[in-house]
């Protein structure tokens, strides 16, 4: 490896901001500023700049483990690997293929979660493969195909939200959760434009807005509803665009016509008052956006939830024109990419459906297998999670930590106990790793090379900067042994560029394709927006310009070999449906949604609503940032947010333990007292293990079309601790 500076991206959320990195002696890196990149132009949060401490060898894996009496101990790569080959093929011949499960993860880069897709229909013929995307972004993906006919987070670069006139965001907390991204909306305040943040807390966003509405968990359904309600009563809608642009208005417009200010308020607790100046500064302006994040998502009617927003834009002529549209915050590193190409149940590369003729003949060419050959849909996350013991008896696991991050943890963790096999590839011992069979130690970002896409739709590549340590291999490296070992010798690539080759080819043609965009170009433009079609057909019949000598990664932007000037080169698509949407007709479809109550309400036995969510200084299940001693001193555990009138009615002061208790589980953490949320509910972050284990007590309710389930919103009880 060089000793100069690599530019690359950072390993966690779907910012994807850019870093450069510069080894240092002791065998790590350095993080230095990367201005070039336009979506955070050098500024980095806590996470990123920190995240080298777990590329050292004092917190990871270097040595791959096998259970023996009851106890992981370090193997050799190949008993490791044998064990795990073993442990699959013998369920395979057990129980059938569809015994062998496979999860996967939105952090795997796209050649890595391609990979793990052929892999589950190809080498082990399973149907049973999903991953942790469908806790994300499932629903306001689901509600993005329904209406526009393309899911893709953003379908316009952040750059474009300074010049709009309004947005508002509804369940994002991104001054924790992507803090470089909040320059964008400071802009957006000094060039007169106004920001309405919706989310029960008043968080570190909320302060930022213009506008706070703070509704009660789980009620954005009716509150969408009850703006377009308004929009509709007070003369608002923009006719000519509903007309030349929409189909399905009228049953909409009759749908939302139900939904009354009043009754809204009474639902949401937001004020009419309140309703009516948020539809004011919506509709003033030229041009405005509704963004959504995990707060109305993670919701059992998240579809319909984000489907009722998408109504709104729609309704006022706030999508597919510039700096209009309706956009989904998109959150792990690959959370767009690694829901594109192929580990998702129902999916095939490209974002193609799985029971599509056309699209199983696509790929099946690529692959080279018979179409025929290739398994159907899948259950969802949840489901195949709850399966484990049941009809699926072993599991492969990459890139997730479900014992932390799954609704209902203690039973998921059980059902992972109950396997016949489990094999977990990870870069630390995280707490599910811990219940596994057979561990393996794998390549960390910064070690090794592969494309990313991040909220924006934009394709980018993460370089290998530093050597990885002695012990450790990669995913793709593992999944070329395993399929060796299982009998397919060919078409498990481990070099990440020969996998990307083939992934432009298997996504040709598709929603999301790559075929047009080279390692070569993500080098040089700084990142390409898909769809970016190949102009010429050569790609599809795997004769691209890249192949051979020109297909190794080239850093040199001066070559004149570069093609990237050819004639019939695609630009990528920075803005989608400009002209027309993704749809047979090129219209866009409203979806006509009523309000419903969340899957448990509180009652006289859990009176309070619990909502679950994240803090600045950890990630996720935390088994990457609980071992960087600079967050552990920011965020050192769990806690619980209440209200100073519920912490007075239960009897606790600031910072004594509190139980939270619902029908799944219990957990016990501090009480954080403070005003900024509502006082019928509590908050706790996910980020933790253990007795403050928030997961123990979320719902497992899972909305109807996206499988998604309900972790903002839930029915709880709260007792005093005797500390
Ligand atoms: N620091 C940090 N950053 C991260 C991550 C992390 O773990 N830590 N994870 C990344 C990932 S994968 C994701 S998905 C994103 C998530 O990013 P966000 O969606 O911003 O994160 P959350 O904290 O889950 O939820 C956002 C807000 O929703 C609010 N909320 C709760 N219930 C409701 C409701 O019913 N309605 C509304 N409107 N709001 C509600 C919560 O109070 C919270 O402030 O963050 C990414 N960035
Ligand atoms: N209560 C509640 N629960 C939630 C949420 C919530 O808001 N509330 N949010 C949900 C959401 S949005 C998400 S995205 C999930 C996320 O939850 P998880 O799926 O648990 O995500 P991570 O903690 O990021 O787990 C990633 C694991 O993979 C490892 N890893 C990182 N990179 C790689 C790699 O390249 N290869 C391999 N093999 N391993 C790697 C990490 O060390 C870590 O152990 O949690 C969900 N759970
Ligand atoms: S905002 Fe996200 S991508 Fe940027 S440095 Fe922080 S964790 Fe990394
Ligand atoms: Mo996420």
């Amino acid at each position: 490896m060089q000793n100069s500076a690599t530019p690359t991206h950072c390993p966690y959320c779907a910012l994807q901001c850019g870093m450069n990195l510069t080894p240092v002696p002791d065998g790590t890196v350095e993080v230095s500023e990367r201005a070039d990149f336009p979506v955070n132009r050098g500024a980095l949060c806590g996470k990123g700049r920190t995240a080298p401490a777990v590329l050292s060898s004092r917190v990871r894996l270097t040595s791959p483990l096998v259970r023996s009496e009851g106890t992981l101990v370090p193997a050799s790569w190949d008993e490791a690997l044998d064990r795990i080959a073993e442990g699959l093929s013998r369920t395979r011949t057990e129980h059938g293929p569809d015994a062998c499960g496979v999860f996967g993860g939105g952090g795997l880069t796209n050649e890595k979660a391609y990979t793990l897709g052929k892999f589950a229909r190809v080498v082990l013929g399973t149907s049973q493969i999903d991953y942790n995307g469908r806790f994300c972004m499932s629903s306001a993906a689901a509600a993005g195909i329904k209406a526009f006919g393309l899911d893709r987070g953003l379908p316009f670069p952040l750059e474009d939200i300074p010049k709009t006139g309004c947005v508002i965001l509804v369940g994002s907390n991104l001054a924790e959760t992507m803090p470089p991204s909040l320059r964008f909306f400071n802009e957006l305040r000094e060039n007169g434009g106004t920001l309405i943040v919706i989310d029960p807390r008043r968080t570190k966003t909320a302060e930022q807005a213009d506008l706070h509405l703070a509704p009660r968990p789980g009620t954005d359904l009716a509150l969408a509803l009850g703006l377009l309600h308004l929009v509709v009563a007070e003369g608002r809608v923009d006719e000519e665009y509903v007309r030349e642009r929409t189909v399905g208005w009228e049953d909409a417009r009759a749908a939302a016509m139900a939904h009354w200010p009043e009754y809204v308020e009474r639902i949401t607790g937001v004020s009419v008052p309140q309703l009516r100046e948020t539809v004011r500064m919506f509709c003033e302006p030229e041009s405005a956006m509704v963004l959504t994040a995990r707060g109305p998502e993670q919701q059992s009617k998240g579809t319909d939830t984000v489907g009722a927003w998408i109504n709104l834009c729609l309704a006022t002529g706030r999508a597919g024109r510039p700096l209009s549209g309706y956009g989904c915050l998109t959150g792990q590193g690959n959370g767009q990419g690694g829901r594109e190409h192929g580990q998702k149940a129902d999916q095939l590369p490209g974002y193609r459906k799985l029971d599509d003729p056309a699209a199983r003949r696509h790929v099946a060419e690529v692959w080279g297998v018979d179409p025929d050959s290739l398994p159907g849909p899948g259950r969802s996350a949840y489901e195949l999670l709850d399966a484990l013991g049941g009809d699926i008896k072993s599991l492969l696991l990459m890139a997730s930590n479900p014992v932390v991050s799954a609704p209902r943890a203690a039973h998921i963790e059980e059902r992972l106990r109950s396997l016949d096999f489990l094999a977990v590839c990870d870069v630390v011992l995280s707490e599910t790793a811990a219940l596994a069979d057979v561990v393996l130690p794998v390549t960390q970002w910064a070690e090794e090379t592969g494309t990313t896409t991040n909220l924006e739709g934009r394709v980018l590549l993460r370089r290998q900067a530093i050597t990885p340590p002695e012990g450790v291999r990669s995913d793709l490296e593992v999944m070329h042994e395993l399929a060796a070992r299982l009998g397919v010798e060919k078409g498990f690539p481990t070099d990440a560029e020969e996998v990307f080759e083939e992934l432009r080819r298997a996504s040709a043609g598709g929603p999301a394709d790559y075929s047009g965009i080279t390692y070569r170009r993500l080098v040089e433009e700084n990142g390409v927006f898909w769809p970016c079609p190949t102009a010429t057909a050569d790609v599809a019949d795997g004769e691209d310009a890249a192949d051979g000598e020109d297909a190794a990664l080239d850093l040199q932007p001066d070559d004149p070999a570069r093609d990237d000037t050819a004639e019939g080169v695609h630009p990528g698509t920075p803005r989608l449906f400009l002209d027309r949407f993704a749809t047979a007709d090129g219209r866009a479809r409203f979806v006509p949604v009523s309000h419903r109550a969340i899957a448990e309400e509180p009652d006289a036995e859990y009176p309070v609503l619990l909502t679950t969510g994240r803090v600045v200084a950890q990630y996720q299940s935390g088994a990457q940032t609980r071992r960087v001693d600079e967050l552990n001193a920011a965020a050192p555990g769990p806690f619980v947010e209440l209200h100073p009138r519920l912490a007075e009615r239960l009897g606790a002061a600031e910072g004594d333990p509190v139980a939270v208790v619902s029908r799944r589980g219990r957990a016990v953490a501090p009480a954080r007292i403070t005003t900024a949320i509502r006082p019928d509910t509590v908050f706790m972050p996910f980020h933790w293990p253990g007795e403050g284990r928030a997961n123990s007590l979320t719902n497992p309710a899972l909305d109807p079309t996206s499988r998604m389930p309900e972790f903002k919103a839930c029915a709880v009880r709260l007792e005093t601790v005797k500390s």
